[in-house]
């Protein structure tokens, strides 16, 4: 699979670098910035305190120090359906190919949509919204669905960067596009390369360039990385959904897993039109906390993935205790939006517990704002999962989108869903 090889080839020399840490009696005191105090040393007491105070000061930190601030919509995007069918899945389905011109060209940059909607369900239907790794066309071996033709990291199936027919279906246990539609949802999903290709090429390729003011060849240091990009695609993928009549854009969960897991909650966070934000997996840079010397660490990440976060966030490789944010603040500008982080036991590198600890520190500004926080203050037991306003689990085995993971953010998403 696309993402165990993405891992191995960073996580095998895991044992030998002495960064890395897997002991926890080892992992050592730190203390997290208090999301309700601000920068200040002032107490936010009421909900008004965090709309007007802490929650800004906390989004703009995220954005300078981490992710990098992105762009808003463009002015000239447009939407055009490329394919419409009607009875997809053996008539289960209706499918539906949507590109987003992000400038209003054609030969610009683009991303490239697909949509399955139960085909006996009511409109408008609340949607499930996720980046894949490895093209729309592996979500599903559904013949119907077009082949990428964008740049593809070399691996099995992959020839000259280019996705061929073999890779067709081949992330359909990621996805469980069918118990998708059997709870009468949606899916939306797009190639995450559509909107920047996940390597790094100084800033050449992907949306970055529309943006560039004249003279500017690469992100500032306060602005995206891919990490940013990728968030700022989902929001635009949102942009078409309040567009179409048989989609509840005011049901809109976005999944994601690992690096898209960090996206995902990154999207969730900037962009409040999102009903519900779902982590799976995400590890350092997502859910788990950085202050925690366990698994990966915010040096080996920047090290190993440049492009992914801000040029500023590299001023913390050694020093993360200087970090004015951690990533339980991430979680808390969700708030009082359900949030749901997903740890896999084997996972290790993602540090189960760190995100765990994650999910639990952002849950005083879900009280605060009278929603549901975590409820649970240990972790759970494996297979176990914890669901309130905010929700948690540790699945057996190791890092994947299992069909464990989809039966608890789909069985989430109906008690949330249903309360409005
Ligand atoms: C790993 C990376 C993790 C995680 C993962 C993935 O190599 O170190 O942070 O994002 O990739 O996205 O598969």
């Amino acid at each position: 699979m696309v993402l165990a090889a993405a891992c191995a080839a960073v996580c095998l020399a895991q044992p030998e670098d002495p960064g890395i840490n897997y002991d926890e009696s080892k992992v050592g005191g730190y203390t997290l910035p208090d999301p309700l105090v601000t920068r200040s040393g002032e107490r936010v007491r009421n909900a008004r305190d965090w709309r007007e105070k802490r929650r800004p000061e906390i989004l703009g930190l995220f954005e300078s120090e981490v992710y990098g601030r992105s762009p808003g919509r463009p002015a000239g995007m447009s939407f055009e359906t490329t394919s419409l069918e009607g009875q997809a899945l053996g008539g289960k389905a209706v499918r539906k190919e949507v590109s987003v011109y992000f400038t209003g060209s054609k030969s610009g940059p683009k991303m490239q949509i697909l949509i399955y909607r139960p085909r006996d369900a009511k409109p408008p239907v609340p949607v499930f919204l996720g980046l894949n790794f490895g093209g729309n066309h592996t979500v599903h071996s559904d013949p119907g669905i077009t082949l990428s033709k964008e740049w593809m990291r070399p691996g099995p199936g992959i020839t000259g960067n280019r996705a061929t027919e073999a890779t067709r279906g081949r992330a359909a246990e990621s996805w469980q596009v069918e118990k998708i539609l059997a709870r009468g949802y949606a899916l939306a999903t797009i190639y995450y390369g559509d909107i920047d290709p996940d390597y790094d090429d100084g800033f050449q390729n992907g949306v970055h360039p529309i943006f560039y003011r004249p003279g500017q060849t690469r992100p500032a240091p306060d602005e995206w990385g891919s990490i940013g990009a990728w968030a700022w695609g989902l929001s635009r993928a949102l942009d078409y959904l309040e567009t179409d009549t048989d989609l509840d854009a005011r049901r809109v969960a976005v999944m994601g897993h690992s690096r898209l897991g960090k996206t995902a909650l990154w999207a969730g966070a900037q962009d409040e039109r999102f009903s519900i934000v779902i982590s799976n997996n995400s590890g350092e840079g997502g859910a788990a906390l950085a202050r925690r010397w366990y698994g990966e660490t915010v040096k080996r990440i920047n090290t190993s993935f440049p492009h992914w976060f801000a040029g500023n966030f590299k001023r913390y490789n050694d020093a993360v205790s200087a970090l004015p944010v951690d990533q339980h603040l991430l979680i808390a500008l969700i708030a009082p939006r359900p949030v749901y982080v997903a740890s896999a036991e084997e996972d290790r590198w993602a540090d189960p517990r760190g995100e765990f600890l994650g999910a639990l520190h952002a849950s005083p500004v879900y009280r605060l704002l009278g929603a549901e926080g975590l409820p649970a203050s240990e972790m759970p037991a494996v297979n176990q999962p914890v669901l309130g306003g905010v929700a948690y689990h540790v699945r057996s085995g190791g890092h994947a989108v299992a069909a464990f993971d989809w039966e608890q953010y789909l069985a989430f998403a109906a008690r949330h869903w249903k309360r409005r």
